[in-house]
């Protein structure tokens, strides 16, 4: 039995969903998760920037009911920890410079953590510019780093490395116009020996390639679902060449 990190750390070219508990009803639930299970995805991620209180809970429950996929938090906020689910991105804005996204938010989850058997996971979580304003930009009122400027982008994950962080998630902002650029992906994975995560903007098959190509090891998908279940279908026919 693997946790979930040396699962990400073993296996290549992962897909998660994220699923917004303000986005989706829970009366979609069951459904939505017949598709996830029946597609490439491995892991459910579930977060958002603005979520109201308990319906992370609520939902984290209710996903368990119909899938025994991995289910990992990924919180825009402490009001975001469950026990329900598995795990928890352990994120440190380190994009930013602003302390309450570097460590306020989590010394003020550790009480809440103590309570809970989550594998938590230490994750450096870095805003790549996209092309227009993003809610992690407006909540945490950091500037992302910018996309043309390769080489900072390339320290500022080497140094969570050092600093222990046991993966790297590259933002590009949920519903971003431009995904991250092969180019960076790939000069940061070159850089890096733990895994990487890319997520934002990614609608395509194509899309979805490249950032594996370039080197990631895991792929994060929201708003391309969202605004489209039949995704799930298209990646369904990738199952076969792309994963597990
Ligand atoms: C956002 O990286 C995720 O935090 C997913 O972004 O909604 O654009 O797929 P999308």
């Amino acid at each position: 039995y693997l946790n979930i990190l040396e699962y990400i750390r073993k296996k290549e070219r992962q897909m998660a969903v994220l699923i917004d508990p303000d986005k989706l009803e829970l009366h979609r639930v069951a459904r939505i998760i017949s598709k996830i299970e029946a597609s490439a995805i491995t892991h459910i991620f579930v977060g958002g920037s603005e979520v109201e209180e308990d319906a992370t809970d609520i939902l984290v429950r209710e996903i368990k009911k119909y899938s025994k996929l991995p289910v990992i938090l990924f919180p825009g906020d402490i009001t975001q920890v469950s026990e329900y689910a598995d795990g928890l991105l352990f994120l440190s804005l380190i994009s930013g410079r602003n302390p309450d996204y570097l460590i306020e938010k989590h010394v003020q989850s550790v009480s809440k953590l103590r309570t809970t058997t989550l594998e938590v996971i230490p994750t450096g979580y870095i805003l790549i510019e996209n092309g227009k304003k993003t809610s992690v930009e407006r909540i945490s009122k950091t500037r992302p780093l910018k996309r043309c400027n390769i080489d900072e982008i390339v320290d500022t994950a080497k140094a969570g490395e050092l600093l222990g962080m046991k993966l790297i998630y590259l933002e590009a902002g949920s519903g971003a116009t431009h995904s991250i650029e092969p180019e960076i992906i790939s000069r940061v994975k070159q850089d890096l020996k733990i895994p990487l995560i890319v997520g934002g903007g990614i609608r395509t098959k194509k899309e979805l390639e490249l950032a594996y190509n370039a080197g990631a090891n895991m792929v994060v998908i929201g708003t391309a679902f969202e605004k489209d279940e039949t995704f799930f279908e298209v990646l369904k026919k990738k199952n076969e060449t792309v994963s597990r």
